[in-house]
């Protein structure tokens, strides 16, 4: 998966009162402008950023299950080119972590983009919620480029996205991350083949995306060693198995 990184910076609160401010001002546009989404709920303490509790407890709950910056999160999430998304293929799913293991990141330290690092902070253990994220709060004028070659689910530059994200878990600690090469690497012999990637994305529901391979094999030999895998995987390659 490519993570929704980018730059970051924590906001404080003691901007309360001008986001309040900017929020009933972003209303009172998204109303004279007809947005597709009821104004009212872009009032609040984010402006810019469309939240939506769709299930669990939403803002109540201990201290200590509450997202807040310095607090590790194990989500899972899908996101799409938002309907009414100025670029890109409304509706197109870009991402998501459905049938594979949670994504873990740190909140607050910039490993996500700006609309999730506004958006998620208050929220609890266990809740629902969609976030549509303007493109100045998530990849701006570069998009993002999954694979490094182009792909149909490259987000173009100036997209509005959306996301839904479950909290799955909330810790003061980091919690394991996940090991994508290992998963694919069905042999374990610490090489990924176009067969392997085929399998792995075959249960996905997924087709390998065209010269994917080719564009993580550095050397050129037809596989994709530990150290040429860029996407996530332990911190030192997985012992060699004699086959
Ligand atoms: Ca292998
Ligand atoms: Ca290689």
């Amino acid at each position: 998966m490519a993570n929704p990184c980018c730059d970051r910076t924590c906001r404080c609160c003691t901007l309360l009162l001008k986001l309040l401010v900017l929020g009933i001002a972003a209303a009172l546009a998204l109303q004279a402008t007809g947005n597709l989404y009821a104004a009212k709920r872009w009032l609040g303490l984010r402006p810019g950023i469309f939240r939506n509790v769709t299930a669990g407890p939403g803002l109540t709950c201990d201290e200590e299950e509450k997202a807040v910056a310095g607090k590790h999160l194990a989500v899972y999430y899908s996101g799409w080119i938002d309907r009414q998304s100025a670029t890109g293929e409304r509706g197109l799913m870009f991402d998501t972590t459905k049938l594979s293991q949670t994504f873990n990141f740190l909140l607050g330290s910039g490993m996500v983009i700006q609309g999730w690092e506004r958006g998620l902070p208050g929220l609890c253990k266990g809740t629902r919620v969609t976030l549509v994220v303007p493109p100045e709060l998530a990849y701006g004028s570069r998009g993002y480029s999954f694979y490094h070659i182009p792909s149909p689910r490259d987000i173009p530059a100036d997209a509005t996205l959306r996301f839904d994200v479950e909290i799955v878990n909330v810790s003061s600690t980091p919690f394991p991350g996940p090991d994508m090469f290992s998963q694919i690497d069905l042999n374990l012999n610490g090489e990924i083949t176009q067969d392997e990637l085929e399998a792995f994305f075959e249960r996905h529901g997924k087709e390998v995306p065209d010269d994917f391979l080719a564009s993580e094999d550095e050397n050129k030999d037809g596989a994709i060693q530990w150290e040429e895998f860029s996407g996530p995987k332990r911190h030192r390659p997985p012992p060699k198995v004699e086959l």
